[in-house]
């Protein structure tokens, strides 16, 4: 099977191309990833001569056609994936996350090819700490920010296509993804490489807003269980019921990493800022059979900063950009 893989540069794209490589062998794996500041072509070197690598863009129809066309199989992670960027400068997540997703449409529509759309929990919008429910896939969407409302109106894009024009596609919407190879400006990688540098953890707000933690390895699986069992043109919610707020997980990283429990710091909230985001996979269990195989959120968290406190090399470039940006904002 030949598969593209967009945007495979990037956190869970890569994670992705190395599980896909050694679980499951004879795949021919190409990479489309136009390497903005998120994509670290470093994240693909120990599999460099088993793919092959474009370096392009997804919304330029000239580039994705012929790697469409030589597919079996498209995997949608390409975007524009951080909050904060997308309430400084909007303007890319239009392009990439609604112009890239719709030329993408438009080539598997052309050439006939199997589409999985990978999005994310956020384009429901959120919920309040004391809700007892959680997103399921007929929740309404209600996306908060400039990058959930693009995701979200990606999403319908693929459900159109899918209904209009018989496109053979699935979607899946997960919650925050933990593990290797997540860029310095997200929230675990932050705190945890902070601390290597001898930095208080930065707490938006009260830190009293609740994520929903999965292994990216996790997500991965499920990912390929949609691919090989998913019921074309629906929806499966990915989430490894890891409820936690966010101080929570500041105080885990820093007793994790031999600090005191209270030795992080409360910054400038994010404007908008979502409250609580809750899965609800049952529909992805019952008709995948696929669990998580990452239990215990605090063993993934260890070994995500061994990764980190391993792998200062692939980090580094980054950091002081990324910590330069925060501090304009308070953060
Ligand atoms: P990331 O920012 O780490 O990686 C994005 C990758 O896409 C980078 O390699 C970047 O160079 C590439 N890219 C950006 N614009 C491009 C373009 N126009 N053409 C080609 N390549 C381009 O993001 P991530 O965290 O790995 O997220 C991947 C996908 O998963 C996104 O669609 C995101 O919405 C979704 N998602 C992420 C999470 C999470 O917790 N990180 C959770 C749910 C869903
Ligand atoms: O320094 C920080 N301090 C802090 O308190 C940072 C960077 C974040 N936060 C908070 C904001 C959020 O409540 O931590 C939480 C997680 O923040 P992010 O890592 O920015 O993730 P989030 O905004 O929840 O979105 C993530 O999950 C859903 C991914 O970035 C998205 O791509 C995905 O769709």
């Amino acid at each position: 099977m030949k598969v593209l893989v967009t945007g495979g540069a990037g956190f869970i794209g890569a994670n992705f191309v190395h599980q896909t490589l050694s679980e499951r062998p004879g795949t021919q794996v190409t990479v489309l990833d136009k390497l903005t500041y998120a994509g670290n072509p470093a994240s693909l070197d120990d599999v460099r001569d088993q793919i092959v690598f474009v370096q392009g863009d997804v919304a330029d129809a000239e580039v994705v056609d012929p790697l469409v066309a030589d597919a079996d199989l498209v995997v949608h992670f390409a975007a524009e994936s951080h909050n904060d960027n997308s309430l400084l400068d909007p303007s890319p997540f239009i392009q990439t996350n609604l112009v890239g997703t719709f030329t993408l449409l438009e080539a598997v529509r052309r050439h006939h090819v199997r589409y999985h759309h990978i999005s994310t929990d956020e384009v429901y919008g959120d919920l309040e700490l004391d809700d007892p429910s959680r997103f399921t896939p007929t929740t309404p969407y209600n996306p908060s920010s400039p990058y959930s409302s693009s995701k979200a109106g990606s999403d319908l894009l693929v459900r159109a296509w899918v209904r209009s024009f018989g496109v053979e596609a699935t979607i899946s919407n997960c919650s925050n993804n933990y593990g290797p190879y997540q860029h310095v400006e997200k929230f675990i990688p932050r705190q945890i490489t902070n601390l290597i540098d001898g930095v208080h953890p930065k707490l938006y707000g009260a830190g009293e807003n609740v994520r929903d933690w999965i292994h990216v390895l996790d997500h991965n699986r499920a990912v390929w269980a949609i691919i090989d069992k998913g019921r074309i043109g629906e929806t499966y919610l990915i989430g490894a019921d890891g409820e936690m707020n966010n101080k929570h997980v500041v105080e885990m990283i820093l007793e994790l990493m031999g600090y005191a429990t209270n030795d992080y710091k409360h910054v400038n909230d994010r404007p908008g800022h979502d409250m609580r985001y809750a899965i609800d996979s049952s529909k992805l269990r019952a008709e995948t059979g696929w669990a998580p195989q990452f239990t215990s959120f605090r063993d993934g968290l260890a070994d995500t900063i061994e990764w980190y406190r391993n792998n200062e090399a692939w980090w580094r470039p980054q950091k002081e950009a990324t910590e330069t940006k925060y501090s304009k904002q308070g953060q």
